[in-house]
């Protein structure tokens, strides 16, 4: 076991339907701890910048005006196995096909929009990726430590 640092974004969509405050109490309740938190409108730039791993996708203008579309809430999570424990239970990309139970089984939209799953949650899928997506929103002394 490790402790690890992982990077969540509740997305547009979510924030619209009022899910903040459910999404955060389902990921505490599965042992992570809140270590930063901000709420922000990403801009085209930063959202392409974000997902540049995805250029060439057919989805990757679709994602970026779906993360463009309304506010959202970034954290970086603080965990044993933090990277692992939020990628399982978010569930799978797509809501309709991910675990019941999971996040974007309960609260994202079963139908895709425009090109794009818009499926409630993003966390990080790996060491590297959490470590770049972290940086990417949070300086270091935006990110608390608990005793
Ligand atoms: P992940 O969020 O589960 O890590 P990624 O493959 O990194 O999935 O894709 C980033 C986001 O792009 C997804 O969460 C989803 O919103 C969207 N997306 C991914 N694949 C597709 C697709 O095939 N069609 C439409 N949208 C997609
Ligand atoms: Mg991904």
């Amino acid at each position: 076991m490790a402790l690890e640092k992982t990077l969540g974004i509740i997305k547009p969509d979510a924030v619209a339907k009022k899910c903040i405050g459910k999404i955060l109490a389902h990921v505490e309740e599965n042992g992570l701890y809140i270590i930063a938190c901000k709420m922000t409108h990403l801009s085209k730039e930063d959202a392409e910048e974000f997902y540049n791993e995805h250029v060439g996708q057919s989805f990757y203008a679709p994602l970026v005006n779906y993360m463009t579309s309304g506010p959202i809430i970034i954290q970086v999570f603080e965990g044993e196995n933090a990277i692992k424990t939020l990628r399982n239970i978010m569930g799978s990309t797509i809501p309709n096909k991910a675990d019941r139970g999971t996040i974007r089984n309960l609260y994202g939209n079963h139908k895709p929009v425009n090109g794009t799953y818009e499926n409630a949650i993003h966390g990080s899928d790996s060491k590297e990726s959490a470590e770049r997506e972290i940086s990417f929103f949070f300086t270091d002394n935006e990110i608390n430590k608990w005793a």
